[in-house]
């Protein structure tokens, strides 16, 4: 049974690819929108129908009944048999490019591979990384598994995950005050994170909880995280030199916890980010969480967290992983930080979009085996 795959821009065009080269009785199988990927560059993330048919199988079709049109349809575009020809063969050609540049020349590269390459890179991993794992995956899994997508991302899966430390929630220690800061770039959720984490510590487990808001830059900033302090019921410090931190610090001394908002810096401000280094050397703090967008690109992610390096950064959190079309960029940062991760955010919810990272479940989202919100 010869089964293919056909790509096109839209649904019509896929349909008539699979009727000419298969005939009019050709069964659909399966039908997916994909990202054409920047392949060396040549295309810039272009979405396209792709079908799987086949002529040799006697299943119902799982294409819908096309509609029919309900006004008269403009008369299809003309496209020239020549120029339909040179761009089937190009197609070939980056295909081509595709699968040698995943294996050694004259090597062949089976199709569950490449299929799991071509994924690798529409989750955005970077394109060494995706080989890598496509090698340790040929070498590791047994034949039975090779034309397997679902077992072969399985096994990636189990490889990623072994590569993410992560480190648990904020440990309470009775009778102590834990002091953690959060600090990173302007907007990517530090005070609704801290607010999350401050409702659960206080509503959920009990705790006795402060905060300390040293962003004294804008007044909306410090008010914002004043009505989360006065919903949730919780005492609150702010702190506008680091002069003043170490009273600020004393006078929550009786919390389980103290969680300490900080202005949003630009990773490129190196004065702002020592200014911070110094209010949290004089605060004393315990943990400093790195908080990062996971809708930023991997370059920006990894200079990010080399810059914020020296405010003494202990651990990561993601957050807007609801919004993030893919996250293989999140590894080339996790990699080159060497930061575990403590927590993922994955919406604007006050306390529930907030989750302990786990190895496994960041593993199985980079690789879209599992949604980022969770119904
Ligand atoms: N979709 C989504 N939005 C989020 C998430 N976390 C925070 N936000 C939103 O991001 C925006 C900025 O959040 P803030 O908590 O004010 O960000 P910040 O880092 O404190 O910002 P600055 O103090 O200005 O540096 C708000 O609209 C939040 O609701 C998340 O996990 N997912
Ligand atoms: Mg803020």
């Amino acid at each position: 049974m010869e089964v293919r795959t056909f790509r096109a821009p839209t649904m019509q065009e896929a349909l008539a690819l699979v009727e000419r080269e298969l005939g009019p009785d050709a069964a659909v199988l399966h039908t997916r929108e994909v990202r054409r990927h920047r392949l060396f560059g040549l295309w810039q993330g272009r979405r396209e129908i792709e079908v799987t048919a086949s002529a040799g199988v006697n299943v119902p079709s799982r294409l819908p009944p096309r509609p029919v049109p309900q006004a008269p349809e403009p008369p299809p575009a003309v496209v020239p048999r020549q120029l339909e020809g040179q761009l089937s063969r190009l197609h070939t050609m980056v295909e081509e490019l595709c699968r040698r540049s995943c294996t050694g020349p004259g090597e062949e590269l089976p199709d569950g591979l490449f299929r799991l390459f071509t994924d690798l890179i529409e989750a955005d991993l970077d394109e060494d990384e995706a080989r890598s794992l496509v090698h340790r995956v040929r070498r590791e899994a047994p034949d039975s598994e090779i034309d397997d997508p679902l077992l072969l991302k399985a096994r990636v899966a189990r490889l990623l995950e072994s590569e993410i430390r992560v480190t648990g929630p904020i440990q309470i220690v009775p009778g102590s005050c834990r002091l953690v800061a959060l600090v990173g770039p302007t907007g990517v959720g530090k005070t609704t994170t801290i607010a999350k984490l401050a409702a659960n510590y206080r509503l959920k487990e009990k705790r006795h909880v402060g905060l300390i808001t040293v962003d004294t830059y804008r007044i909306a900033a410090v008010e914002q995280l004043r009505t989360y302090a006065d919903i949730i019921d919780l005492p609150m410090q702010v702190v506008s030199s680091p002069r003043e931190m170490r009273p600020a610090v004393e006078r929550l001394r009786g919390m389980d916890l103290i969680l300490m908002d900080t202005a949003g810096r630009s990773p490129r401000d190196e004065i702002k980010i020592k200014e911070l280094k110094a209010f949290l050397s004089e605060a004393g703090v315990d943990e400093v969480h790195l908080v990062l967008s996971a809708v930023s690109g991997a370059k920006a992610l990894e200079q990010t967290a080399a810059r914020f390096a020296t405010a003494g950064t202990t651990s990561l959190i993601l957050t807007k992983l609801d919004e993030a079309t893919s996250l293989g960029q999140v590894l080339p940062l996790i990699h080159a930080s060497g930061l575990p991760l403590s927590y993922l955010t994955n919406g604007q919810n006050v306390p529930d979009d907030i989750e302990t990272a786990e190895a496994g479940r960041l593993a199985r989202l980079i690789l879209a085996i599992e949604p980022a919100t969770r119904s």
